[in-house]
């Protein structure tokens, strides 16, 4: 009887085990555009970290990257990371002359160019003199990739400055589409989440104010719903000392801690994660990890102060989280950044 007992207790654990993993259906990846300034702050590289291995999960379809930092190491540097994940073929668009932080910051430039203990390139998987990738112009690439896509099918998680959605939605017909940029956008997009702005202080926040025009004009023009991740959120959300000195170790020079160590000059540093929220929100919006508010409008004034002012016809909603929230988003953070190839 014992023994039947155990027998019944091991087909009914076996069982609802079955039922469980039955019941979980592959959900289709998010198709998504990463549009980033990589190359001032560093959450930029923790945020495209993350697209990698969410990719690689089968969460996100990692469409292209668009870069509003006007640098030309901005690009090669993406093309590295993504190598370094293995997924190197994600095009590239560079934004065209439009002036906003052409310095080379503290991390693309060195880590490009970064030698070993021995002297030898740090990361051999890359070599920037023999770079033969074909990195478009911005507007083109978001163009053609929208083009190539579904109907409301893309995400665009904007976590630099507005200057290349800006462009799309000015930019004319042309052999990837008949349509203009902003019928595109309204066609195409399912939605913009943006990590811009402050709803809760009065600051003028760093992606607004570096192109006060372009955000005034995706704020007010842009035709699909916009979610904005304020700087009151990834301020919140710490990356730890214990994550860079502990959790990158699987490779003896991973380029992720290398660029902290330039960007920070220690790995015994938080690091707030602004860039990352999009990212998250994007791939898991029905995981709760994230409150919105109501509807409404953000405006951005011309000194690039931004206001909400809640309404029931309005597109955009902004962040909020509790303290039970940001607890979960760091974990999240810190394992999705870390985990091993
Ligand atoms: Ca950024």
């Amino acid at each position: 009887m014992y023994k039947i007992s155990i027998y019944l207790s091991l087909f009914l654990v076996v069982g609802l085990c079955a039922v469980n993993s039955s019941d979980v259906q592959a959900k289709d990846p998010v198709k998504i555009i990463y549009d980033t300034d990589m190359g001032n702050d560093i959450d930029d590289v923790f945020a495209l970290t993350m697209l990698n291995n969410l990719h690689k999960r089968g969460e996100l379809d990692f469409l292209a990257i668009t870069i509003t930092k006007d640098n030309k190491y901005a690009a090669p540097y993406c093309q590295m990371i993504d190598t370094f994940y293995q997924n190197p073929n994600v095009p590239i668009g560079i934004v065209k002359e439009s002036g906003v932080t052409t310095d080379d910051g503290k991390y693309l430039r060195q880590s490009l160019e970064a030698k070993d203990e021995n002297g030898a390139p740090m990361f051999p998987f890359f070599d920037l003199a023999n770079d033969k990738t074909k990195y478009y112009e911005a507007t083109e690439l978001l163009r053609k990739t929208l083009a190539e896509q579904e109907d409301n099918s893309v995400v665009i998680a904007q976590v630099g400055f507005s200057t290349n959605l800006a462009r799309l939605l000015d930019s004319p017909a042309d052999k990837y589409s008949p349509l203009t940029g902003r019928e595109l956008a309204a066609k195409k997009v399912k939605y913009l989440v943006a990590m811009a702005g402050n709803f809760v202080e009065r600051h003028k926040e760093y992606n607004i104010v570096n192109d006060v025009p372009a955000a005034q004009k995706v704020f007010s023009e842009w035709p699909t719903p916009i979610y904005a991740s304020g700087f009151e959120v990834g301020r919140e959300i710490h990356m730890t000392g214990a994550t860079m000195k502990n959790d990158y170790n699987y490779v003896k020079h991973h380029p992720v801690k290398e660029a902290f160590k330039y960007y920070r000059g220690t790995l015994d540093s938080e690091q707030c994660t602004w860039d990352l929220t999009t990212v998250l929100f994007a791939a898991r919006q029905d995981r709760g990890y994230f409150d919105l508010t109501e509807p409404g409008e953000i405006t951005v004034d011309q000194e690039g102060y931004t206001t909400f002012e809640a309404k029931p016809d309005g597109k955009a909603k902004y962040f909020k989280v509790n303290r039970e929230q940001i607890v979960r988003i760091q974990e999240a953070f810190e394992w999705l950044c870390s985990e091993k190839l």
